[in-house]
């Protein structure tokens, strides 16, 4: 069994990923959102669910953990993988691949204030490719817009993309696992010269690596998706049904 979290839906579009990569994997969700949004929690705060959650997922028999929110990524990763014995897989910007990418030699990148403050991704396309420059945009408020449906998306999303199109960007990375949820609203306001990235399924195939190669998953029963929330099942079900990516999960059985 593969356990997948994130703050809210967002790590939805990782899950979608990894189930259609391999359905007959049993999967369970867990979205966090009474401690949503994680971009306004203490690092101290959020190691502290982090570990909760990995726990709880190990306990109920998952071999292969997946962190699919970037933000607690960034933050906790390191740290989880010194304490659990559970292999532990994060989610990653695409950067390097933007990067290759670029015509203009400048990549942008969408992400929560905590991701782009960490400098995580900064510093690693200064030592991939220096030639290419990146410019990153903190985006308050755009997961929780995504997380309620909110009527403001679509202003945050031209409010946001434009300093990266100013700076140049040919290349639009996206660095939260919300964000794929608006993708194609993103690429109508940003208009199609822009190549936008999204990783869920390169994410995919590294749990479907570290999955296979981990023996004991043989002879576990027939494929299931369980979602669980810290917040209301309800608001869940209702926000999952709005969004055209996630409305095969209301589809099983
Ligand atoms: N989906 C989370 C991420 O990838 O960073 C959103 C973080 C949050 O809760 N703001």
């Amino acid at each position: 069994m593969i356990g997948v979290f994130d703050s809210g839906i967002g790590g939805l579009t990782v899950l979608s990923s990894i189930y259609k990569l391999m359905p007959e994997s049993p999967l369970i969700y867990v979205a966090d959102q009474a401690h949503a949004p994680y971009g306004n929690l203490s690092d101290a705060l959020l190691l502290k669910r982090c570990r909760l959650i990995t726990s709880w997922l190990e306990a109920q028999g998952c071999t292969l953990v997946v962190i699919a929110c970037n933000t607690a990524t960034a933050m906790a990763i390191d740290t989880l993988r010194k304490e659990f014995t559970v292999p532990i897989v994060g989610v990653e910007p695409g950067i390097k691949p933007a990067a290759i990418s670029s015509q203009s030699r400048c990549v942008g990148i969408l992400a929560t204030e905590n991701t782009v403050a960490s400098g995580r991704y900064k510093r690693l396309l200064e030592r991939f490719m220096p030639s290419v420059s990146i410019a990153s945009q903190g985006c308050p408020g755009l997961a929780d817009a995504i997380e309620q449906g909110s009527h403001s998306i679509d202003s945050l999303l031209q409010q946001y993309s434009k300093p990266l199109l100013q700076a140049g960007a040919d290349q639009i990375v996206l660095g939260c696992t919300h964000y794929p949820l608006v993708m194609q609203r993103l690429q109508k306001i940003v208009g199609n010269e822009i190549n936008i990235i999204d990783t869920s399924d390169a994410v995919a195939l590294e749990v479907q690596r570290r999955y296979n190669a981990n023996s004991s998953q043989n002879g576990l029963p027939t494929s299931h998706i369980a979602l669980f929330t810290t917040g209301s099942q309800t608001a869940i079900n209702r926000i999952v049904a709005t969004y055209a990516e996630l409305t095969w999960l209301a589809d099983l059985p």
